[in-house]
């Protein structure tokens, strides 16, 4: 009998399996399907939805960035890809360069099944640069029993500047689930760091019951990893920790150190992507490095009610520390909103965020992000507005851009006094629920106030980011929002309204907001990058110059622009 004959039904099966285990959905019915009947036809889906200047190969699923490094002049991004369709499935390791970030090269893929150690899937990892400037990328791999195992590539060439092709050594893997581990539940190794032991050191994501754990390894050869007694750190019923990432900041400025930086005046930072929620969490804490044990600050929030990066679509992120500039750089997956019929007739799915450069706030309780430098290559006509007030129920057109794709800076006034700012209820606590009650229909005192991103001309679609202010007994309360509600007129999208709150002293009465809108994406920075929000938006346009921006003001205060600058964006070469 023909075994090869079998071997794709079989393949399938078990990724079927995988699959379910892992809690991806496979749409198999879509997987061959090219053309799907829409509303709008697929060229202006197409058109009007793919993004700009946001990360995306030409066509397909894409999913979590992985094994993001800098090495000999360039930047290599990796990420999780589907090359036959615009759903989940089929995932190896796609593979990208860049020399600033911004525009990118696309390679062959790096890491795709060939092994019993990976033949059912080449999942999320990392990658370490080790002495000698050898980068090397571990990565979880599905073996034919479907146990999630660890498993390390390396460069076949070290001289090729690409770093095209890799290598998987024969002595993989490198760790297996013992008997302790949940064998479908162990996945996405950390970049390793070094300590003064001379042991190397890496974080598995995993679960145990209810318990979100990340499992440490030791090893001293990068070969040979003994699992630690007790885990990095883990947290009750939080089920899940995918791609976790554990780093040091430095307590004062903006620069980044490397993972295995050893010195005074750090504290570190651990993020899991909770798969109960689909949300990412962070705390800030320190690392005892004698007993090799994470303990979040008592200012850190430890679970889901604690800090996210983002408070949108953001997900299984990674950071890299960039050694050319001193910074430690942020890359999170946005997926789409939009149905996976219309993903399938678009083609593709999945967007990588802006990279963000990521460092500790001066309160130390917090990190603050920022769109890097380089973007601002790409800002093209200028529109800038000084001084203008914002009476009550005024919203003004900034007009002279392309709305469909900028960058939008504006830093609010607020009034001399905030007494007539709403009084915030303490049963408050998920800011999502307080932005879908109050949204900007709700007159308040101080806010609502913001940007009207991707609206129509008559505001029939509009995603609006603003701000409103709560007076509580000890400071204001700060909520900013990205409301989805009124993206679209199409029904059967996602379309939540995401919120966050904003930690941030009023006292000079400034308040920022930064806007990156590209087609179907707008990721925010409030305060400075203190609260990030992303949205996937699909409003029905059917030609470019049918979007618009506005900034408005909602409440009874007056609000003034002190200053807005917002730039028409540029498309790099991306892919
Ligand atoms: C390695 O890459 C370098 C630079 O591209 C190239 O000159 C060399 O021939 C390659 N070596 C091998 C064995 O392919
Ligand atoms: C192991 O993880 C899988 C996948 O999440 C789950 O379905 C299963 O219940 C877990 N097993 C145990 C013993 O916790
Ligand atoms: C939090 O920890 C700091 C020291 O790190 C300590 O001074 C402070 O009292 C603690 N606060 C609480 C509420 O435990
Ligand atoms: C992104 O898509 C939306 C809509 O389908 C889901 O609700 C989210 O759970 C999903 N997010 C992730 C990280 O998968």
């Amino acid at each position: 009998m023909d075994m090869a004959k079998f071997l794709p039904v079989l393949l399938f099966l078990f990724s079927l399996c995988v699959a379910v285990q892992a809690s991806h959905k496979v749409y198999t019915e879509f997987q061959s399907l090219h053309s799907e009947k829409t509303s709008q036809s697929i060229e202006t889906l197409n058109l009007i939805q793919r993004t700009g200047y946001h990360f995306q190969p030409p066509k397909n699923w894409i999913n979590d960035p992985n094994g993001p490094m800098y090495y000999n002049g360039l930047y290599h991004l990796f990420y999780q890809y589907n090359p036959k369709g615009a759903v989940w499935g089929n995932i190896v390791w796609a593979h990208s360069v860049s020399k600033d970030l911004i525009n990118w090269e696309p390679l062959e893929p790096a890491i795709y099944p060939t092994d019993h150690f990976d033949i059912n899937g080449c999942w999320s990892g990392s990658a370490t640069i080790l002495p000698g400037n050898k980068p090397v990328i571990l990565y979880t791999g599905i073996d034919p029993e479907n146990r999630q195992v660890q498993n390390y590539a390396i460069p076949k060439n070290y001289s090729d500047p690409y770093l095209r092709e890799w290598v998987k050594p024969k002595d993989n893997p490198i760790v297996d689930p013992d008997r302790s581990v949940n064998a479908s539940a162990f996945r996405d190794p950390t970049t390793a760091w070094y300590g003064k032991d001379g042991l190397w050191r890496i974080v598995v994501g995993s679960k145990r019951n209810h318990r979100g754990i990340a499992y440490l390894y030791r090893s001293r050869d990068f070969v040979h990893w003994v699992k630690a007694k007790r885990p990095l750190h883990s947290k009750d019923k939080t089920g899940m920790w995918e791609c976790p990432d554990f780093f040091p900041v430095p307590l004062n400025g903006k620069n980044g150190v490397d993972t295995s930086f050893d010195g005074p005046d750090i504290k570190y930072v651990l993020k899991v992507s909770i798969d109960l929620t689909r949300y990412e969490y962070y705390t800030v804490g320190q690392y005892h490095q004698g007993i090799d044990r994470y303990v979040p600050d008592n200012t850190s929030v430890d679970g889901w009610s604690g800090l996210r990066y983002d408070y949108g679509n953001f997900y299984a992120s990674k950071t890299f520390f960039d050694v050319d500039k001193n910074r430690r750089i942020l890359w999170g997956w946005a997926n789409e909103s939009d149905t996976a019929k219309h993903d399938v007739a678009k083609g593709w799915a999945g967007i990588q965020t802006i990279p963000r450069e990521l460092w500790l706030d001066s309160s130390g309780k917090q990190l603050i992000q920022w769109p890097i430098e380089e973007l601002e290559t790409l800002r093209g006509d200028k529109i800038q507005i000084k001084n203008h007030k914002l009476k009550m129920g005024e919203q003004i057109e900034i007009k002279g851009i392309t709305a469909i794709q900028a960058d939008v800076d504006v830093t609010f006034l607020l009034p001399s006094s905030l007494d007539s700012a709403e009084q915030f209820d303490p049963r408050w606590v998920n800011a999502q629920d307080v932005c879908a009650l109050k949204g900007i229909k709700v007159e308040g005192g101080v806010g609502p106030f913001g940007l009207f991103t991707l609206a129509s001309e008559n505001l029939k679609e509009y995603t609006p980011v603003f701000f409103r202010i709560f007076k509580a007994p000890q400071k204001h309360v700060v909520l900013m929002c990205s409301d989805a509600r009124s993206s679209s007129v199409r029904s059967g999208l996602y379309k939540p309204s995401f919120a966050g709150f904003v930690d941030v002293d009023l006292t000079d009465r400034k308040l920022s907001l930064r806007s990156l809108i590209d087609h179907s994406v707008v990721e925010s920075f409030g305060a400075g990058g203190k609260t990030c929000i992303t949205s996937r938006v699909y409003p029905t346009f059917t030609s470019l110059n049918d979007a618009h921006l506005f900034a408005f003001n909602y409440g009874k205060e007056s609000i003034t622009i002190e200053s807005l600058n917002a730039w028409s964006m540029k498309r790099p070469q991306i892919n």
